[in-house]
């Protein structure tokens, strides 16, 4: 079985359980042969990997077990999605440090040593601070990130583009708005009330947010997240003029604005506020929408879905 997989592009998503990981390891082995994408996680998957595909605990900051998984299967291309989010980041600050800087320059590292050809790994909106301009936040601005995920975001897409300009790496970023999905549950960031909101409204048909009612957030649903991380990490090398990260928008709301949307489907529904959410001192030093311009124009990204479509696909998926 190695000797085959050495012989194709082999492709290890390192995070595969996570709330993206899950979907783009799904989406990769829908478009490679299932054993070229290699999942990688410290915690094994739910689903029955027997037939999904292969799967290898991997530690990102053990450097001898990632050795050794890079000697046994010869990735072509890594994506880095392992990492601490906005919200569990500033409970264990060291901690999302320690993982969110020193495991992408272990990736880095062994890119390197492996003659590893593409690697992707995911930025944030969490790279904007207080100080940056909140409407339509420009690639280029101030930014002043107050959260530790967003001070490790920035410095890694310095890491990135030093690492592409100096050895040559080909490295791909996006800067990720809040992501709605219902495959796997977010896992502790400041936009996850987006994801919440919809099972609870299924559930009690009310939501107690933790974020207020005019908080205005960039957001994206996955499905649109997935296809661009694919069309970028597909792009031709010589249209890509970013190599840190690329704002990367799909919609903004604010949470009265998805009760609204949500209430077309569910009248009753009723959306409360929680005060005093540590939460929403992050959201406030974020952008309330982004221009991802240079996105749009080297390699033709455009979204899909909108509030009213990622409200219907959330509601009906969850239903089942
Ligand atoms: C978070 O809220 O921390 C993440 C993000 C925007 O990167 N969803």
């Amino acid at each position: 079985m190695y000797l085959s997989l050495r012989m194709q592009n082999t492709i290890l998503v390192i995070g595969a359980n996570g709330q993206i990981g899950t979907e783009l390891v799904s989406e990769l082995r829908n478009i490679y042969k299932s054993d070229q994408v290699v999942a990688c996680d410290i915690r094994r998957p739910d689903y029955d990997t027997r037939n999904a595909g292969p799967f290898e605990f991997v530690n990102v900051l053990d450097k001898e077990n990632l050795k050794e998984v890079c000697r046994r299967y010869k990735p072509t291309t890594i994506y880095l999605l392992a990492a601490i989010l906005s919200a569990t980041g500033e409970q264990n600050p060291k901690l999302a440090w320690d993982l969110n800087m020193n495991g992408l320059l272990n990736i880095l590292d062994f890119a390197l040593e492996f003659n590893i050809k593409k690697i992707y790994w995911p930025s944030s909106i969490a790279v904007f601070g207080p100080n940056s301009p909140k409407d339509h936040t420009s690639q280029y601005c101030v930014m002043d990130p107050n959260t530790v995920y967003g001070f490790s975001k920035l410095a890694g897409e310095r890491w990135c583009e030093y690492y592409h300009k100096k050895h040559g790496l080909d490295i791909r970023s996006l800067r990720y708005p809040g992501l709605i999905s219902w495959k796997a549950a977010p896992g502790g960031g400041t936009t996850d009330y987006a994801v919440h909101i919809f099972h609870d409204a299924l559930k009690k048909s009310s939501y107690n947010s933790f974020l207020s009612a005019e908080t205005r957030l960039p957001m994206m649903y996955m499905d649109d997240a997935i296809r661009g991380t694919i069309e970028l990490m597909e792009a031709p090398a010589d249209k890509l003029t970013i190599r840190s990260s690329y704002n990367f928008a799909g919609m903004d709301f604010t949470p009265e604005d998805l009760a609204a949307e949500i209430r077309k489907h569910i009248p009753e529904f009723k959306l409360s506020y929680i005060s005093n959410d540590p939460r929403q001192a992050i959201a406030d030093s974020w952008p309330r929408s982004i221009d991802d311009s240079f996105a749009r124009n080297d390699w033709n990204w455009k979204t899909r879905f909108d509030i009213a479509k990622t409200t219907e696909e959330m509601l009906l998926h969850l239903k089942k």
